[in-house]
């Protein structure tokens, strides 16, 4: 009797000692999951050949927000998203076109995930790879997780100039901070809530917003990697991107934020970087308008 007792006893200690440490150990990735809610973030500019079906392959198992903000377009987007029925689906309206940037902003001002996801209305990024792009997150492995063609595949020509540019891009990031992005003009991409302010606060407002988003997350010292994903071509409608003028806007951004990695041109900007953002922006928006 008394030996069973004991055996009970050690049985109940084993039990106690197990508990505890799964008390003391991190929850699994997949636990962090159950727990996270996601918000998909989706800049729209008339693409109502693509948005419904865009928005119908977001998987359903997980806790999603769907984001999507209409920057002023003029063909049946909007109805098309009304279509749908089967999901929950904030749409922000811009009076005007804003550009790619201002979108992203205004959908992250209403995002309330612990995890944000961008994703192109075009249908050239899949839905379906939203968990791939979230786990290292999840992980802990990285604070912003970039979708890139060319660790995966694309199924169309890239133009030379994207390459090359993409490549000058590369090239100016490791040498400011070390970091690695090859596809850095990529659109879907992943991010911890943490970093939803300094986001919010640049004013890049274009497709160049895309470039000064890895500046900004690089000068903060956040871990930045890509993972493969596969990029279809575009089926419906043209690529909107003014190549002249995202060359200058990305070009300036770039000088800024060389500038204002070493400590005495930090210290001489911190004066008149204000001004020179502006007469940069004037510049810029002269040329470009006149093109
Ligand atoms: N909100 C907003 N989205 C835009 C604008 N221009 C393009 N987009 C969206 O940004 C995404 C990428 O644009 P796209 O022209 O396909 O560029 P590419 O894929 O880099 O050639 C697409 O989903 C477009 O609908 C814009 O002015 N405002
Ligand atoms: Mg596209």
């Amino acid at each position: 009797m008394t030996e069973k007792i004991a055996m009970n006893y050690q049985i109940l200690q084993k039990n106690s000692t197990l508990q505890e440490e799964e008390r003391n150990s991190p929850p699994s990735s997949q636990d962090r999951l159950a727990n996270s809610l996601i918000s998909i973030v989706i800049p729209l500019f008339n693409e109502e050949n693509s948005i419904k079906k865009v928005i119908e392959r977001i998987p359903n198992h997980y806790h999603y927000e769907i984001i999507v903000i209409d920057d002023g377009s003029t063909d049946n987007s909007v109805m098309k998203i009304k279509e749908i029925n089967s999901r929950i689906i904030t749409i922000i309206s811009h009076e005007k076109n804003k550009g790619y940037g201002a979108a992203l902003q205004s959908g992250f001002r209403k995002a309330n995930g612990d995890i944000i996801v961008t994703l192109d209305s075009d249908s050239q990024h899949k839905p379906e790879e939203i968990p791939n792009l979230i786990e290292p997150i999840i992980r802990n492995e990285a604070d912003l997780v970039i979708g890139s063609r060319y660790l995966g595949s694309y199924n169309y020509k890239i133009p030379l100039f994207t390459k090359f540019g993409e490549l000058i891009v590369k090239t100016c990031l490791k040498q400011l901070y070390g970091q690695v992005v090859g596809n850095n003009q990529s659109g879907f991409r992943a991010f911890k809530r943490d970093l939803l302010t300094s986001l919010i606060e640049i004013d890049n407002n274009g497709m160049a917003y895309t470039t000064e988003l890895l500046l900004k997350v690089m000068e903060k010292k956040r871990r930045v990697i890509e993972i493969p994903i596969i990029l279809d071509s575009r089926i419906y409608g043209s690529s909107d991107v003014k190549l002249f003028k995202i060359t200058l806007s990305i070009l300036s951004c770039i000088i800024i934020y060389s500038l204002n990695r070493f400590t005495i041109t930090r210290f001489v900007l911190k004066k008149i970087i204000p001004k020179l953002n502006t007469v940069l922006k004037i510049i810029i928006g002269q040329i470009t308008n006149s093109s």
